[in-house]
């Protein structure tokens, strides 16, 4: 659509073209009938929307893209969408599973947070899974979650598990898939903060990360005065054991790096197998200290023009720890920086200053370095690296690491805009970066042999406002699925209603498939967290469970333990027993009844008690909470879960279920009841 005054004019011309487009080719839905019929016959009834759909045309003043945008957008009563947007929430700590194109959330996922709703954090076996993410014994209910990984197969998502990073604390998390629900966190023992995370290799063995923040390894004291002498920077390889669905941490390793501050990373793929990178910023090694009259850490941390790119051997890494090189630092396996280089694992190749994303083409010839503070993207060839490492390193930095050069490596550089942060492609050989400060999404073509005229910027569209991460349908996979593009812009302000002076995120959805410009479609709000990165798969890849397990009469599914659960029992086999101050009691929950109804014990008891839902069907999942124990629990079809309590005040305490399961949902309750020792 011009932009220009004539927009008006054209915009009523084109609407009354679109109008009758719309009557000729769609189907009326009479009045009375339509629930009689079905979609195909709905759709194949002769009628005119025409007059309709006009009234609310000019009563809501659309123009014919926000018509079109509204008709690709909507998704009529019981229809999915094609694709699955997996989200994080930034320090809600968080996955939101999105729809696309209809942008309608579909699922929370907690992670590193309790959610009631969910029950996490609130069940022993859940508490048990936060309890993985304690830093030095105390809990933590918090994390910054950044960047969603889902898990590949030949560099393409499979839709089995994710994982997501956590900034604060270093740590990392699973998800699995069939229920969506996490099942692993891990504490990075070496890491104090971290960012570049998680992205996997292209059959997930292992999951990336990196230090944010360097600090002296594995929670040292060192005063910043030492900084160049005792902090220090790790990548670390989290090894995936995708049979169990964990994390194995003593199979995995990080690799020690000069304290340079690393962000983003990317694991290759085709060409590049085997191989990760990860940006850097700060290689100034700048501490900051504004109130001892230093420059403060984001003007010492720009002094320079280049940072270093850090290009790994992760293959030849893990032999190097195969082969015992490597050491334990609380725990953990760390191939020491001077092994590292020995080894040929660490090269550094200098970048534009203050990089944020680097992502990997396709198919992995080339990587796309964003810088923040430049206009350019630049773009490296894997197959130029390969050459300079053989060539051999005529430099180095402080601590030996070879620095290749720049030119050597460089395909090429093209000038975007301002403060490219994030690259993602399509399936048409395009890339898309996100251009932070001028609020707009470049498409470019990505060049190489089988393009040689590419390398080029074809065009920007604003977007509102301050975009971060964008997110292409398969975007960073070795075969993108294109079509859509989410830009998560940082800023909304004007775009929704006033809710207090926090702002919701906007989540911009954008057409971006053949033969048409770059276009806006929707704007969805975002109120519940700060989305960074997110991955859209296909829906039709996720294969998720309605019900957990049975086997025959065995029913009592662990969610946690992946196995059935030794309390889970079906109805007419609860029991409670006593063993000196211990209760335990093994029940069940079904429409629309908590058995055991009533449970008396004495104060000072401790209280363990399963709770199994019997039920199978789609959606009958009870809820189960007990006023004054800070217990809320979600039984899903076919699970058991287990609280334990200490009944420490007398009194009475009906307990009940919390989701509206049938008609008598609400006498779905029972007492429990503390007598006062004497
Ligand atoms: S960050 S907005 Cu991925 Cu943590 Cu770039
Ligand atoms: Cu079960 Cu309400």
């Amino acid at each position: 659509m011009s932009k220009d005054g004539n927009e008006a004019v054209q915009g009523g011309m084109n609407r009354r073209k679109l109008i009758g487009g719309l009557g000729a080719a769609a189907a009326a839905v009479p009045v009375g009938g339509a629930l009689l019929m079905n979609r195909s016959q709905q759709a194949s009834a002769q009628g005119d929307l025409s007059e309709a759909a006009n009234a609310i045309i000019s009563e809501r003043q659309l123009t014919p893209d926000d018509v079109t945008a509204a008709l690709e957008t909507f998704m009529p009563a019981g229809t999915m969408d094609e694709f699955l947007m997996f989200s994080s929430s930034g320090h809600a700590g968080q996955v939101f599973v999105i729809g696309v194109p209809s942008m309608r959330v579909y699922r929370t996922i907690a992670v590193y947070t309790p959610e009631p709703w969910q029950g996490y954090g609130f069940s022993d076996e859940t508490k048990a899974v936060l309890a993985g993410g304690n830093i030095n014994g105390k809990s933590i209910t918090h994390g910054d979650t950044h960047h969603v990984a889902l898990s590949e197969t030949d560099g393409v998502y499979d839709g089995q598990f994710a994982f997501i990073n956590e900034k604060t604390h270093g740590r990392m998390a699973v998800i699995d898939l069939k229920d969506f629900n996490t099942k692993q966190i891990v504490k990075n023992p070496l890491l104090v903060s971290e960012h570049g995370g998680a992205f996997v290799t292209p059959n997930t063995e292992y999951i990336l990360e990196a230090d944010q923040y360097p600090t002296p390894l594995g929670w040292e004291y060192a005063p910043l005065s030492e900084y160049k002498e005792k902090y220090r920077g790790l990548v670390v390889l989290w090894k995936f054991d995708r049979e169990a669905g964990r994390i194995v941490p003593e199979q995995s390793f990080g690799i020690e790096t000069p304290p340079y501050a690393h962000d983003l990373a990317d694991a290759g793929k085709g060409a590049s197998a085997g191989w990760a990178f990860w940006n850097s910023f700060n290689t100034e090694m700048a501490t900051g200290g504004v109130m001892d009259g230093n420059p403060p850490l984001e003007i010492g941390a720009s002094q320079r023009d280049m940072d270093y790119l850090h290009v790994i051997n992760y293959q030849r890494a893990a032999e190097v720890v195969a082969e015992g090189k490597a050491e334990q630092m609380n725990g953990f396996n760390v191939i020491r920086m001077d092994v590292a280089v020995a080894e040929g694992l660490m090269y550094l190749v200098p970048e534009p200053k203050s990089p944020h994303g680097v992502d990997i083409t396709p198919n992995g010839e080339f990587m796309v370095i964003s810088g923040k503070l430049d206009p350019h993207v630049t773009i490296f060839s894997f197959a130029k690296i390969q050459a300079a490492i053989a060539a051999g390193a005529t430099e180095f930095d402080d601590y030996g690491v070879p620095i290749l050069d720049f030119q050597s490596c460089l395909e090429t550089q093209i000038e975007l805009g301002l403060g490219p942060l994030h690259t993602q492609f399509d399936d048409k050989g395009f890339a898309y970066t996100s251009l932070f400060l001028d609020s707009a999404v470049a498409r470019w073509s990505v060049g190489g042999a089988d393009n040689p005229d590419g390398w080029q910027l074809i065009e920007k569209v604003p977007v509102h406002y301050n975009v971060g991460h964008i997110a292409v349908a398969g975007g960073d996979t070795a075969q993108p699925d294109g079509k859509f593009l989410v830009a998560l812009n940082k800023w909304s302000v004007d775009r929704f209603p006033p809710v207090g002076p926090l702002l919701p995120q906007n989540l911009q959805l954008l057409d971006i498939r053949e033969g048409k410009t770059m276009r806006p479609l929707t704007d969805m709000p975002m109120g519940m967290g700060e989305p960074h990165y997110a991955q859209i798969i296909r829906t039709d890849k996720i294969d998720a469970w309605f019900a957990y397990p049975q086997d025959g009469d065995k029913v009592g599914w662990d969610a946690i333990a992946g196995d059935f659960h030794p309390h889970g029992v079906q109805a007419g086999q609860e029991k409670v027993e006593r063993d000196g101050t211990t209760v335990t009691v093994t029940g069940t929950v079904w429409r629309s009844r908590i058995t055991p109804d009533i449970l008396e014990v004495n104060e000072g008891d401790t209280v363990v008690w399963h709770i199994t839902n019997i039920e199978m069907a789609k959606d009958t999942t009870h809820g189960f909470v007990l006023g004054g124990q800070d217990i809320s629990l979600s039984l899903e079809p076919g699970e058991t879960e287990t609280v334990t309590f200490v009944a420490d005040t007398p009194g009475v305490y009906p307990y009940y279920c919390t989701e509206f399961c049938s008609a008598l949902h609400i006498e779905m309750a029972g007492y429990f009841l503390v007598k006062p020792a004497e």
